[in-house]
């Protein structure tokens, strides 16, 4: 088979991603430090993997040297992870800084600076502090949006003269789409009205944090980073098409629209209210939306979603759920990551961009987390102990060659991020499906080990180009 040599444009991201709960490990934790996904695992513990979980995580948090040297040799050139609002601060009302937590992040990014790997830090990824879900409701509260601006206030004020990207969430509507809308996980309440709210709530509270950032006249940028599905229907049949639309707008457009155009669709504001979904919000949040759109997204790329119209009649007495237009189809035949249970189709990559050119205007974007979670990796060592991850050397491959596909052909896709940077503690089962360049080896005191994947990923780093 013949191959062909991509050329990497010199300014194009080749990362990998993180995220503070999923590494770092309770170690200097104080009490009631808790987010709402150490809350959730306290209560749910069928979600640890053998006994692990993110007690230690990765234990980042004491070997954050040891694995910006492994950044350095697995050729990173940016590193993306997040702050843990409930771990940064002690007193979340008056935003007072954890001196401890905060030092850490201090000597976090002089190290990533140090060896040459910008960072990229979100200000939320799952972390809201469980405090604020007791007292307040999280983010069914206008009050802590402000707390929210609070926190981030005192992290731009610490770092923002040496970190310049800057992001306010991860995904942010999983949470509440796992909790309110599929009552899946802790605490199981299907409640579609507080589902819009938390929603509308951390859609205000972007657009607030990209206003203080302009406003105090940092340097550098203010984003988000979603997970807006690719949605293909069944078939181009009407009734088809429609559910495709009908799931774009409740779970892509939801944030996507006022995060880049300032605001929701009418569409979607029209199905809400015809289904009577109660959600408080005002001309003056509005227009903080539209005055305040973001300066880039980080999209989360891993599956297809395929949809197709419902078959089955919905009770007229159930509480309201987006379901009420589209049922999931599974493609025959489809190619799968079994471990994960997910669809692997590089073509989403290419119609991602192609919908950012078209319907945002170009808009500029780069994928924040790609990747592929293995189960039981230990199988693939070779005599020597190295992880022979040649699925994964594919999968980045077959990816990240979309994604510059893409760039060179004019869209604004900037960049490629693996998911994730080490095996880490995943909220939804912990340890056990691996993700990593660099395998944590938890019966060996979490030592740590180049993946095959690493290597590779240095050399094309290192030469700047993609053989297909
Ligand atoms: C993304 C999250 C990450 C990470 C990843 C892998 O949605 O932003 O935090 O966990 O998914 O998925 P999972 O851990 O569920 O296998």
């Amino acid at each position: 088979m013949s191959t062909i040599n991509v050329t990497i444009p010199a300014d194009f991201i080749l990362g990998a991603a993180a995220s503070a709960w999923q590494t770092e490990g309770w170690s200097g934790k104080k009490a009631g430090q808790d987010s709402y996904l150490d809350a959730w695992y306290q209560h749910d513990r069928h979600v640890w993997h053998n006994g692990y979980g993110p007690a230690v995580a990765t234990d980042f948090i004491n070997r954050y040297k040891e694995d910006v040297a492994l950044m350095k040799a697995a050729g990173l050139t940016h590193y993306r992870t997040s702050i843990n609002w409930s771990r940064f601060l002690t007193d979340y009302e008056n935003a007072v800084v954890d001196e401890e937590y905060a030092a850490y992040y201090d000597s976090l990014i002089d190290e990533l600076l140090a060896n040459g790997i910008q960072p990229m830090l979100c200000l939320e990824h799952y972390e809201l502090p469980a405090a604020l879900l007791e007292q307040y409701g999280g983010w069914g509260s206008k009050h802590v949006v402000e707390l929210f601006v609070r926190y981030a206030q005192q992290v731009f004020a610490r770092y923002a003269h040496k970190v310049t990207r800057w992001f306010t969430f991860n995904e942010p509507i999983v949470v509440q789409t796992r909790v309110y809308l599929d009552a899946l996980r802790w605490p199981y309440e299907q409640n579609t009205d507080k589902w819009m709210q938390w929603n509308h709530h951390k859609n205000l509270a972007t657009a607030k944090v990209v206003a203080l950032f302009r406003e105090q006249g940092y340097q550098g940028s203010v984003g988000t980073i979603l997970n807006p599905e690719v949605t293909y229907p069944r078939s181009s049949a009407a009734h088809d098409v429609k559910a495709a639309e009908i799931y774009d707008l409740f779970y892509n457009r939801v944030f996507l629209d006022p995060a880049i155009k300032g605001e929701y669709p009418p569409e979607l504001i029209a199905l809400l209210a015809k289904h009577q979904v109660s959600w408080q919000y005002d001309a003056t949040e509005l227009a903080i939306i539209k005055a305040n759109p973001v300066d880039e997204v980080g999209i989360n790329l891993y599956y297809p979603h395929r949809v197709k119209a419902p078959s089955r009649a919905w009770h007229p007495e159930t509480p309201f759920h987006p379901a009420f237009y589209y049922e999931h189809f599974e493609l025959p035949g489809r190619r799968m990551n079994t471990s994960r249970g997910w669809e692997i189709q590089p073509a989403i990559v290419w119609d991602m961009a192609q919908r950012m050119k078209n319907e945002y205007d170009n808009f500029p974007w780069f994928i924040a987390e790609n990747g592929m979670g293995i189960e039981n990796e230990a199988r693939f060592k070779n005599a020597g102990g190295e992880i022979q991850d040649d699925y994964r050397i594919d999968f980045i491959t077959e990816h990240l060659y979309q994604a510059l596909r893409a760039n060179a052909a004019g869209m604004n896709c900037q960049g490629y991020m693996l998911w994730a940077f080490t095996d880490n503690v995943s909220p939804m089962n912990a340890f056990k499906n691996r993700y990593g360049l660099i395998e944590i080896d938890l019966e060996n005191q979490r030592q740590r080990r180049m993946k095959k994947s690493a290597h590779w990923y240095q050399q094309v780093s290192e030469q700047r180009q993609l053989t297909v």
